[in-house]
């Protein structure tokens, strides 16, 4: 019998916490160090979440690895050694691990079980959970820590099935060492995943064939390996750096802060900028200017100076032309960072095929059959994206009594309360979900951030004797509508990226992120636990939590 049989005879955990990537390994990190009883469920073999799957040619962050990493605690920080300015794959998982080992947080993690359903007892105050493995655990609380790019998405294509030669999608690449030399390989997509493996992929196939749809920005990314000084001063100075990052307005506290609107300085001045962005590398470019998302002239100035960038990279005209993006404003679709990405159209074995003019009829078994042409390949790589920010949760059943599920509740869209927990839900929290800054943000300190406040949550409701946490549905609306607000202050709303709802029956859809400023977001969930959780509703079920203690609600007290 599997040991949670037991726990769940015991009723002895206070959380389950689903996903053992960037969150789940911190959420159990956090809360077992405020004394919960903690089991994180994780589906794949080894922690790590986005970074253990994604182990594609090419993986890389594209937030520079000092501040793409745990603030939590001084001691990891000054031990670990980044070697690189955007740190690959590999080097992320090692840390990932590095962090698991260090803090012993292997045995309460659970690998290879995924989460199947969930379901609320209203008379219980209590989550069950039955796993792939047959498992059934409960919980007072849910901690999703699921993710927002889990789960794979493949193009909507005839005949995808019926290709003989190899097939992978980049969000579930087998091997690091995946040797696909010699190969003729297509790849399906042009957004970050792709950009970042077409140029090695070119480098080891005999032909490479790249299928875009839509093209996007790519800013070059002039990663770089770190020098000792550079580290030596990071690490001087990054209790000053964190802060920065989480008042900051995408939690980046390497970025610039705007000064000026584009539209208000000399052609050469603004020029003269684009290019010391450009030449920095990175997505530090969208912080030149104050108006960059938000004015579609101030925006046309940048689009054209990268179309300029791409004119003087790509040798042949025609294909630099295809490869320009002109259906989106720049910073509308999430910009992509590369290596050497529009010089691989150089390249005599590589093949930009433009699907708005010569769309893909089907996948036959032999490779991709165009209106016009049809494309032997060996390996076919589907860099398709995700079904973004509530692809995992959908593929949990989740309910409150076999009533209502999440799925029916989101139909028209997810609703959350700042993107902390939804209505009708009661203990049920998501860790960068829907109503966040999440993928807007760099996530390791929107993860910490959601974290702490879910820890401070439950440390509020067991020292007040509580142990039940809902949200008034008037405030969920009032956010959604707040969402929508912040979105259309914006050019992000205007464009087609992967995390715009498409409207439903002809209603509105709103905006499933915050836009607004990282820091600001963080004063507001800060200031609605200091008051008491405003727009929560806290009870107590049952009689088995009447041990009211003194418990701090200062947050700084509780973290320690
Ligand atoms: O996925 P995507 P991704 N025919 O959804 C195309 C993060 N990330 O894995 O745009 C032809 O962006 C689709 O075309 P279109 C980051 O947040 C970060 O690349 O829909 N093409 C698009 O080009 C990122 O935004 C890092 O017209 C089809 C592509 O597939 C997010 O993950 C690295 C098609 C999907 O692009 C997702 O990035 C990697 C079809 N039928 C990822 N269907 C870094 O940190 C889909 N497409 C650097």
């Amino acid at each position: 019998m599997p040991d949670n049989q037991q726990i769940d005879n015991g009723k002895s955990l206070d959380v389950i916490v689903v996903g053992a990537g960037f969150a789940g390994v911190y959420a159990l990190y956090r809360l077992r160090k405020l004394g919960f009883n903690v089991r994180v469920y994780e589906a794949g073999g080894g922690v790590g979440g986005t970074w253990f799957w994604n182990k594609y040619p090419g993986a890389r962050c594209d937030v520079e690895s000092t501040e793409y990493s745990y603030s939590f605690s001084e001691d990891l920080q000054q031990e670990w050694n980044w070697t690189e300015r955007y740190a690959g794959q590999p080097e992320i998982l090692n840390y990932i691990n590095h962090v698991v080992e260090r803090y012993k947080l292997s045995p309460d993690i659970q690998l290879n079980t995924r989460v199947a359903s969930l379901v609320y007892s209203e008379k219980d105050n209590y989550w069950t959970a039955t796993t792939d493995q047959g498992e059934v655990v409960s919980a007072r609380y849910c901690v999703m820590a699921t993710g927002n790019l889990s789960v794979p998405k493949l193009a909507n294509i005839k005949g995808l099935e019926s290709f003989t030669g190899d097939t992978y999608h980049t969000g579930l690449w087998p091997s690091n060492s995946l040797d696909l030399r010699g190969k003729r390989i297509g790849v399906i997509g042009t957004g970050s995943s792709a950009i970042q493996a077409i140029p090695l992929l070119a480098e080891q196939a005999e032909q490479l064939y790249v299928f875009q749809r839509s093209p996007n920005y790519c800013f070059p990314a002039r990663n770089r390996m770190l020098e000792p000084e550079y580290l030596t001063t990071t690490k001087a100075n990054y209790p000053a750096l964190r802060k920065a990052a989480r008042n900051s307005a995408s939690g980046n506290a390497l970025y610039s802060i705007p000064e000026k609107p584009a539209l208000s300085v000399s052609t050469s001045e603004r020029e003269a900028l684009y290019e010391e962005r450009w030449a920095g590398g990175g997505l530090n470019f969208l912080r030149a200017y104050t108006d960059l998302v938000t004015n579609k002239d101030a925006n046309k100035t940048a689009q054209d100076f990268i179309a300029g960038k791409i004119l003087t990279k790509v040798q042949d005209k025609a294909i630099a032309q295809t490869l320009t993006p002109k259906d989106h404003y720049l910073g509308s679709r999430r910009p992509c960072t590369g290596t050497n990405y529009y010089e691989t159209y150089n390249r005599n074995n590589v093949t930009l095929v433009d699907v708005r003019k010569d769309p893909i009829t089907q996948i036959v078994a032999k490779g991709v059959q165009t209106e016009k042409e049809l494309y032997p390949l060996d390996v076919l790589v589907s860099a398709t994206g995700f079904e973004a920010i509530t692809g995992a949760l959908k593929n949990i059943a989740i309910s409150v009594d076999q009533g209502q599920t999440l799925n029916q509740t989101w139909a028209a869209g997810p609703k959350t309360y700042l993107g902390l927990m939804t209505a009708g839900f009661p203990n049920f929290f998501l860790v960068t979900g829907p109503g966040s800054p999440s993928i807007l943000t760099n996530m390791l300190p929107a993860i910490e951030q959601h974290v702490d406040w879910i820890g401070c949550c439950l440390h509020h409701l067991r020292t007040q004797g509580l142990n039940r946490i809902d949200v008034d549905i008037t405030y969920q609306d009032d956010w959604a509508q707040h969402l929508n607000e912040q979105a259309a202050k914006t050019l992000l709303p205007l464009s087609s990226a992967w995390y715009v709802n498409t409207p439903v029956d002809g209603e509105p859809a709103w905006f499933p992120l915050y836009v607004g400023s990282f820091g600001v977001y963080t004063d507001k969930c800060d200031q609605v636990a200091a008051d008491g959780y405003t727009g929560f509703v806290l009870s107590t079920v049952g009689s088995d939590c009447t041990n009211r203690t003194l418990g701090s609600l200062v947050k700084e007290a509780v973290l320690q």
